[in-house]
């Protein structure tokens, strides 16, 4: 790789696939989103074969090309097989230090926290951002807990210096309060893969983000 861990300077919508809630399924979602200017997509896939995971994320690595970071959701096995740009990993996953010695220090590793503290520590183990979780109460991820708030946001964005995305309950709706309160990207996953038109709602999330951060 790649001179793709600068894209992470400029991160605006973040597209999470979910293949039991997309409507067109992952690959019809990442190619919209990539066609609408998602400039980053992560593989989360929980039921299917790693066989084929493999060939799924080898066609999401094709469509994301070079102009979108390809991360994979835990499974850093699959990540090395497609050679995607990184993956995002829980507290509960790879130790990060230990995913940082398998992966290497070009590719991208973001890590998902709850809090402050969570969040400094992932700095200081070499996080290159941080997935903050959940900003609000969402039914996709049954064991996400109850929704932090947009205020958490900006403290967690004041304690390090590594970008925030923030995930849990976005939509169209509550997006401009998110970017207002220091997240430097989002994720909206049922709002975007349950839409009729993945294209448009991303494009829409992108020019809310954008004029709430003021990069129009
Ligand atoms: N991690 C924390 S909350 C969440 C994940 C994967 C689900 C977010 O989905 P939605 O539909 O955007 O609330
Ligand atoms: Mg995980």
């Amino acid at each position: 790789m790649t001179g793709k861990k600068d894209l992470l300077a400029v991160l605006d919508f973040y597209l999470v696939t979910d293949s039991g809630l997309s409507k067109k399924g992952t690959l019809s979602d990442v190619q919209e989103a990539v066609a609408a200017g998602c400039r980053i997509v992560q593989y989360r896939e929980k039921n299917k074969s790693t066989k084929e995971m493999v060939a799924e994320a080898s066609q999401i690595k094709s469509i994301c090309g070079a102009d979108a970071i390809f991360l994979v959701n835990d499974r850093i096995d699959v990540a090395l097989a497609v050679d995607a740009d990184g993956v995002h990993i829980g507290q509960e996953d790879m130790p990060i230090d230990i995913a940082r010695a398998i992966l290497g220090a070009d590719k991208i590793i973001g890590l998902t926290v709850h809090n402050i503290s969570e969040a400094i520590e992932a700095e200081r183990s070499g996080a290159d951002y941080v997935g903050l979780s959940p900003i609000f109460d969402t039914a996709t991820k049954s064991d996400a807990g109850t929704g932090i708030g947009t205020e958490r946001i900006k403290d967690v964005k004041n304690a390090i210096n590594i970008p925030v995305v923030a995930i849990g309950g976005i939509n169209k709706q509550n997006c401009r309060s998110v970017i207002e309160n220091g997240a430097d990207s989002l994720v909206a996953i049922s709002a975007v893969v349950c839409s009729d038109d993945v294209k448009r709602e991303t494009q829409e999330l992108i020019a809310v983000i954008k004029s709430a951060s003021g990069r129009i």
